[in-house]
């Protein structure tokens, strides 16, 4: 299987996130890419396949705002990375705003993201990587890997959160239906509910997003993946929701899994996309899930069961010990 990832991934590297009353270590690390590399054997650099398909996904002022962001911060004379204090309530308006703490708070949804004068460029090439691994799947390979890193399933069109900035699987699914594939499903298997898939598709019918998750009414985001969230307009049914509580092991997450696999069957899609997360991994600092290192490579021969061309991009995994080792079983049962 050919896999991907950018050097470009690995400058950004924010400090401290905001958790539980207090600042700590940034979980979301660049040691996370170099373990999994090492498990893997190593990864093709994609080409610079430009922003066209960046630019279908995301809004250009939320593009320019990750751009420029940090500069004007420093400018301003914040010390540090940039991270919101300021958010707007449900329906409040987004006015024009003109001071960098309005915009900051303007998107982006929680204090896990700071924002660095390396993001842009890392959330850059973490996007090539998943055009690259499209483009292989485009080609005719049964499957490829892009190691997305920064990961992508939280951000929205006009959002980030969640150590996202780009929604490389939202890239993935745009790359496919620009290149003449009339039916995408993405299966979101990271402990977290993908929220910016799911808004980013939510009233489209031609993208199917199928969430296996824990249950937000304990778990971050909180504010969507719950299992009444089904889609609206052109997209009504084409989003689907599985939470399960924390401790679930491989029993309950395979039938979930196995749940949304026949709703993406009854879809047809001509290309799936695979957002992994390995936090579902019984020793993830910060999740509650029971999958061992091999469950991974069985999960993973049910979906390769299914026939689709699969494009596999990495979301979240914190537990940096097992994380290659986790990858690697994924990519072994594919
Ligand atoms: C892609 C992905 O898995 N994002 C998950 C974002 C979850 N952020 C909320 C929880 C933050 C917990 N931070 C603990 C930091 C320990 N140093
Ligand atoms: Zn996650």
């Amino acid at each position: 299987m050919r896999k991907f990832f950018s050097p470009g991934q690995l400058a950004h590297a924010p400090a401290q996130e905001l958790h539980n009353g207090g600042f700590t270590a940034h979980a979301e690390t660049p040691s996370r890419a170099e373990t999994i590399l090492r498990a893997i054997g190593g990864a093709e650099i994609p080409q610079d396949r430009g922003d066209a398909t960046i630019r279908a996904i995301h809004h250009d002022d939320y593009l320019a705002f990750l751009r420029d962001g940090p500069a004007r911060w420093t400018a301003a004379g914040r010390p540090g990375d940039a991270m919101g204090y300021v958010w707007p309530v449900v329906g409040r308006r987004s006015l024009k705003l003109e001071r960098i703490d309005g915009q900051v708070g303007r998107y982006s949804f929680d204090t896990s993201t700071p924002l660095t004068a390396e993001s842009w460029e890392a959330a850059y090439w973490s996007a090539q990587s998943v055009l690259a691994a499209t483009e292989a799947v485009l080609d005719g390979d049964r499957a490829a890997f892009a190691l997305c890193r920064p990961p992508g399933h939280h951000a929205g069109a006009d959002y980030y959160g969640g150590y996202c900035y780009l929604n490389t699987a939202a890239i993935a699914a745009q790359a496919a239906r620009d290149a003449g594939r009339q039916r995408v499903a993405i299966l979101d298997i990271d402990y977290h509910h993908g929220n910016g898939t799911q808004d980013i598709f939510w009233d489209r019918g031609d993208v199917f997003y199928a969430s296996v998750h824990a249950d937000p009414a304990r778990d971050y985001p909180f504010y969507w993946g719950h299992a009444d969230e089904t889609g609206a307009g052109a997209g009504q049914g084409t989003t689907l929701n599985l939470p399960l509580p924390q401790g679930s092991g491989l029993a309950p997450f395979r039938r979930a899994q196995a749940q949304a696999l026949d709703a993406i069957a009854k879809f047809a899609p001509d290309l799936l996309v695979v957002s992994f997360g390995a936090d579902t991994w019984e020793g993830d600092p910060i999740a509650h899930f029971k999958l061992t290192t091999d469950d991974y490579a069985l999960l993973a021969r049910d979906i390769a069961d299914c026939g689709w061309p699969s494009v596999i991009a990495m979301e979240g995994g914190y537990g940096v010990d097992a994380l290659g080792a986790n990858v690697a079983s994924l990519l072994s049962g594919f």
